[in-house]
């Protein structure tokens, strides 16, 4: 049979490279039916073309809004090689279109311009052509879709050497995929910022990470945001924040059935805890022995121990919180410098307190304690898109810490062992990597994030642990304080004294001085390890396993009794045997909580 003449439909809005284009096609005996302007533009330069109302017999209209949209145009397109479509097409008189080249109204470029009405926006949202786009590459089983004039060259080299091969029809349809789904991508981001902007889906936001980066947003594709903005205005780094510690106490109060609490800076715990009761020790050396109905409030001891897990890094940070917040946990807020907080509600007494704090700028945030986020998570990170499975693990205190390696005839870990193992093993899964933690009494008590080494993030998390024990000596407890020292200088005061930083001379000794009605004397070394090597009873966590011992021996010093870590370096029987030596029991955690 002899061949039917091939068509092409042209309606392109970038007429770059059109010309040479439709003289290829023309050379190959290729029949051209085109959009208006399209049209023009190729009949001026005296090249044969017939309007697409040649075949759809019906003239554009609407001012443009309907050029190419019709059965004549699409049927053609979609038609594919069976009996039953070619008798639909031939009923209605309609030839199979084979080529289809088409590009888009410039939405994006419109709605960037400043200024830019609504009306003015819609007038460039592209329909035929978007469904040109998406029907030819719907049957790019037969039809050739050209979405860019990059893509001229070398489809007229193709051309020349007989037809278009099943494999450049695949890249060619998944090209106009691509193009179609970034079109709407823009067209509900312009919408989402218009007619969701109060908050619900979308979220402006002053600035991304510095102030220099603008604009910044947070937004859902899908529903409303988890969470509500009760007071405040939320950053960037408060958001991330809040989107990792919140899970955090989430899952922290759910795995252990207690009210849980965290403390975020930059996108790591500085301290993380459940409610567990405070004794009075604890509570002054946590500085809420002067808090009322503290001791019925379980939210309240996690937050104290928190927050009193690393009070240095604590300032200016993110609180997050399992329950409902109550009367006394917003009083011990509302007198700590803190940037925001999150929890699933608030107590009429305890909102009005929050909504005090910062000059009424303390950023609330109620979230939405049945939000779950979806299985898959993408971001970009210099352009490129990065897409994986949400690091759902479950960590559990009965099953996580269930393989006991060492010593073998320890079968059975005591209760707090676990507890604690818990706490420092959830709190990693959303500390920046590499992370190495210990906890004890239900809470973090010193916490190494970020750090490129793992002995860096062991050492660093086992001298917070010192420092944080070394504030339950009686000398920094009963300081001598001048009245009107703040907390916050009170806290950089403590820490001089207990990470044994105190200068012996000079203007910086002096500052630190000012502080004391009476001045304490600084520790000895003697101090210092008489009272450290009654540490004990800690339990210490790692994202990673450990490449070298050294990591055990570090923890060692820091009273670790409890090592849970993953496994799987070269130096496994080694890390295994100096803990057996040092008396600690190592527990294999099956779990790598690498987190970024
Ligand atoms: O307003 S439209 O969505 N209605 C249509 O039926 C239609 N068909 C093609 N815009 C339509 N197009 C677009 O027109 C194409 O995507 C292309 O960007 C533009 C080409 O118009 P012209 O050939 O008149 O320059």
């Amino acid at each position: 049979a002899e061949e039917q003449q091939k068509i092409a439909i042209l309606s392109v809005f970038d007429k770059t490279g059109l010309l040479d284009l439709a003289k290829g096609l023309i050379k190959h005996n290729v029949r051209l039916l085109a959009s208006g302007g399209t049209a023009r533009m190729i009949r001026e330069s005296n090249f044969p073309v017939e309007d697409v109302s040649a075949i759809t017999k019906a003239p554009e209209m609407l001012g443009g809004r309907v050029k190419t949209l019709h059965p004549a145009v699409h049927g053609g397109i979609l038609a594919r090689n069976l009996e039953s479509d070619e008798k639909d097409l031939a009923e209605q008189g309609i030839s199979k279109v084979d080529y289809v080249v088409c590009n888009l109204y410039p939405f994006r470029d419109t709605v960037a311009k400043i200024g830019v009405t609504i009306e003015e926006a819609v007038e460039e949202i592209d329909i035929g052509g978007v469904t040109l786009l998406r029907a030819a590459a719907k049957n790019h089983a037969r039809v050739t879709t050209l979405s860019s004039p990059n893509q001229y060259h070398d489809f007229l080299k193709e051309l020349e050497q007989g037809d278009i091969s099943e494999k450049t029809r695949k890249l060619y349809a998944l090209e106009a995929f691509e193009q179609t789904a970034d079109y709407d991508d823009a067209i509900s981001r312009f919408f989402r910022a218009k007619y969701a902007g109060d908050g619900l889906q979308h979220l402006s936001l002053r600035y991304g990470a510095n102030p220099h980066q603008k604009p910044a947003a947070a937004f859902m594709r899908n529903g409303h945001l988890p969470f509500k903005v009760l007071c405040g205005a939320p950053g960037y780094i408060n958001l991330l924040d809040v989107l990792n510690s919140w899970p955090l106490v989430k899952e922290l109060s759910r795995a252990l059935e207690y009210p849980a609490a965290a403390s975020f800076k930059h996108v790591s715990p500085a301290g993380a805890a459940i409610g567990v009761p405070l004794t009075e020790i604890e509570r002054k050396v946590y500085m809420v022995d002067d808090i009322e109905g503290l001791e019925n409030s379980p939210l309240a001891q996690a937050y104290a121990r928190a927050r009193g897990a690393d009070r240095m890094s604590s300032f200016g940070d993110v609180i997050a919180l399992s329950h409902k917040v109550d009367l006394p946990t917003a009083k011990i807020i509302s007198r700590e410098v803190s940037d925001g907080i999150v929890a699933p509600g608030y107590s009429p007494e305890a909102l009005e307190i929050l909504r005090k704090k910062k000059g009424g700028k303390y950023l609330v945030l109620q979230m939405d304690p049945d939000y779950e986020p979806p299985s898959e998570e993408t971001r970009q990170v210099y352009g490129v898109s990065l897409l994986q499975q949400r690091n759902d693990a479950q960590i559990s205190p009965s099953d996580t810490f269930a393989t006991i390696i060492s010593p073998k005839e320890n079968s059975k870990l005591p209760g707090t062992a676990v507890r604690d193992l818990t706490v420092a093993t959830i709190a990693l899964k959303y500390t920046q990597s590499n992370s190495v933690c210990y906890a004890l009494n239900g809470q973090v008590i010193g916490l190494g994030a970020g750090q490129q080494s793992r002995i860096h993030c062991t050492r660093l998390a086992g001298d917070k642990a010192d420092n944080w024990w070394m504030r339950f000596h009686e000398r920094a407890i009963n300081l001598k304080w001048k009245k009107g020292v703040k907390r916050p200088e009170k806290s950089n005061a403590i820490d001089l004294l207990c990470s044994g930083s105190v200068p012996k001379s000079g203007v910086e000794r002096e500052d630190f001085e000012k502080n004391f009605e009476e001045v304490p004397s600084v520790f000895t070394e003697e101090e210092r390890e008489a009272w450290l090597s009654k540490l004990s009873e800690v339990a210490v966590s790692s994202d990673a396993f450990f490449p070298f011992i050294d990591n055990v021996f570090r923890t060692a010093r820091s009273g670790a009794k409890y090592i849970a870590a993953p496994t799987g370096s070269q130096n496994d029987q080694a890390v295994f045997s100096t803990a057996e030596k040092l008396g600690i029991t190592f527990v294999e955690q099956h779990i790598r909580l690498f987190h970024h």
